[in-house]
């Protein structure tokens, strides 16, 4: 594990210069945070509250991906793909999805590295109501998410598949998703971590077992309850 890896695990609360590495800028992402917080400090904010100055900021959450660049897609153009272990392999659009049964609701949205964002709205289809319309064949024992970023991934045993506080998102905060939290669908896993919540979904695969996925690869766990994993008792604050 890297440091910045180990400090994440330990939930350690990460400074800028780590979040602006997660987002692939590298030696440029920190000069350009270095310039911010210079302009953030002349401005007399708290340093703390830098990352309202970066992209999707103002509503608490920092943005995350582990990729410089993410494809635009809009809602015209965007397409889900559920496959694997069903009986009816289907893609879904924008359309497709918005005329299944939507389920609403509010959670807190926790990230493993400690921050959280309370009583966060989110809307969509169940997973559970879109595993219905695709039906699970015999054989599958587990869940594969695939976001078109081109490298993130996760997954879920089918039994937490099937909880109904599990919502693949087209809205979140009261309006659409936008591209900055993984708009126009994501993944919302209520019960979990952030990190199993993949963003710009764009595969849904059945499959006989468990997949792990980008960060579990990198030593969080697999199971990602909040409170009750990543070596923690009690929910962060
Ligand atoms: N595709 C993708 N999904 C992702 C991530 C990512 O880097 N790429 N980061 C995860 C983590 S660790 C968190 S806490 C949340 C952050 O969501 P946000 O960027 O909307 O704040 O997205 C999760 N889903
Ligand atoms: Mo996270």
């Amino acid at each position: 594990m890297s440091n910045e890896d180990a400090r994440r695990a330990r939930g350690t609360p990460v400074g800028r210069r780590v979040v602006l590495g997660m987002l692939g800028l590298g030696a440029a992402g920190v000069a350009v945070g270095t310039s911010l917080q210079r302009g953030v400090n002349s401005a007399l904010a708290p340093v703390g509250q830098l990352g309202d100055v970066l992209p999707g900021a103002g509503d608490g959450f920092r943005y995350y991906s582990v990729v410089g660049g993410v494809p635009r897609r809009t809602a015209a153009d965007y397409k889900l793909t559920v496959g694997g272990l069903v009986r009816k392999p289907q893609t879904f659009t924008m359309a497709d999805l918005a005329a299944l049964p939507q389920t609403r609701l509010t959670r807190d949205f926790q990230c493993v590295t400690g921050w959280r964002v309370p009583e966060v709205m989110w809307a969509g289809v169940a997973l559970p109501d879109l595993l219905d319309v695709v039906g699970v064949s015999g054989a599958a024992r587990a869940v594969r998410f695939t976001s078109f970023d081109g490298v993130y991934t996760e997954s879920l045993t089918l039994e937490q598949a099937r909880r109904r506080d599990v919502v693949v998102a087209s809205e979140m905060l009261g309006g659409p998703v936008t591209h900055d939290h993984g708009g126009p669908v994501r993944l919302f896993v209520a019960p979990m971590y952030g990190y199993k919540s993949l963003k710009w979904l764009g595969g849904i695969e059945l499959t006989d077992k468990v997949i792990t996925g980008y960060w579990e690869r990198r030593g969080y766990d697999v199971d990602a309850w909040v409170g009750r994993s990543n070596g923690r008792d009690d929910a962060p604050t």
